[in-house]
């Protein structure tokens, strides 16, 4: 697995992608969007891989788009290219669970990359923003919209209107992160979060993902009727009956992801 871009690992059931553009601080190029939606093609048709694992460096997961690649687009070309949505929602789509795991700058780009996955783990040197504005712009992968949804409108409101940094605390405090631990530890802490995953029934982890994702979707009422629907759906699976005769006899569950 040859990247340009990004790094990508397979740990037992964990696939890792590390973005790797050092020198620009992990910008997000086309060509590093591109990379990171093959891997994760790659480990979406994986049946080994449970969960999978985005981190970037301990000085930046993502310090944003590629700022001098994008410098120079006229409208058109941000139009005709449908500029975002060519590549980058690939990581939102993912079935399988995504953790991103933050350290050092996760801005613009890189903090709606980091919202895209499905829970942020961040390590203490963690700085989130979205400073598009500073830069004559505005959030366009979904920035004003998840960041809003995670933290509310009146810190969301003012990150956007004024580019300001949140560090780890503040993140963790607003919701934004699940969990923040010291910077040494990120990516192992999130390997072994990621493993824990992975060792539940896979088609189960992803009906859970697909259910809390659906409370961004719809009213209460729709959404408990969906959950309804997917719980009665498990027991349809043999990894129900394994894992409640499990409980039963007193022994770890054995999940054959069916
Ligand atoms: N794009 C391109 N290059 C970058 C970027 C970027 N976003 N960020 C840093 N770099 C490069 C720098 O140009 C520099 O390169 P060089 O050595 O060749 O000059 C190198 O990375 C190191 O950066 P700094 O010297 O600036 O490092 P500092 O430690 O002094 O500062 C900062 C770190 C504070 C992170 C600073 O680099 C910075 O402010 N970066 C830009 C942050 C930013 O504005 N991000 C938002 C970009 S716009 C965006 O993300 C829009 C998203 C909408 C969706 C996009 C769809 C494609």
């Amino acid at each position: 697995m040859g990247y340009e871009n990004i790094i990508a690992d397979k740990r037992g059931a964990v696939g890792i992608v590390t973005l790797n553009r050092p020198k620009a601080l992990n910008a997000l190029s086309a060509g590093l969007i591109a990379d990171l939606g093959k891997a994760l093609d790659d480990f979406e048709a994986d049946a080994e891989i449970g969960c999978i694992v985005v981190t970037g460096s301990e000085k930046a997961f993502a310090a944003g788009a590629d700022i001098k690649e994008m410098a120079g687009f006229s409208y058109m070309d941000a139009y005709k290219r449908d500029f975002i949505t060519d590549g980058w929602e690939r990581l939102a789509q993912c079935r399988k669970p995504v953790i991103a795991a933050v350290a050092g700058y996760a801005l613009g780009g890189g903090c709606e990359i980091a919202m895209m996955c499905d829970f942020i783990l961040a390590a203490d040197t963690a700085k989130f923003g979205q400073p598009e504005i500073t830069i004559g712009t505005m959030p366009g992968a979904g920035g004003t919209q998840r960041l809003t949804r995670f933290v509310g409108k009146s810190k969301a409101m003012e990150m956007c209107l004024t580019g300001r940094m949140m560090d780890a605390e503040e993140a963790e405090r607003a919701g934004l992160v699940s969990r923040v631990v010291p910077a040494a530890e990120l990516v192992d802490e999130a390997i072994k979060t990621a493993e824990r995953i992975a060792s539940m029934s896979k088609p189960v982890t992803m009906m859970t993902k697909e259910s809390v994702n659906r409370a961004y979707e719809t009213t209460l009422t729709e959404g408990v009727r969906f959950e309804r629907r997917l719980f009665h759906s498990t027991f349809a699976t043999a990894d129900q009956k394994e894992g409640m005769a499990a409980f039963v006899e007193k022994r770890k569950p054995a999940f054959k992801d069916e």
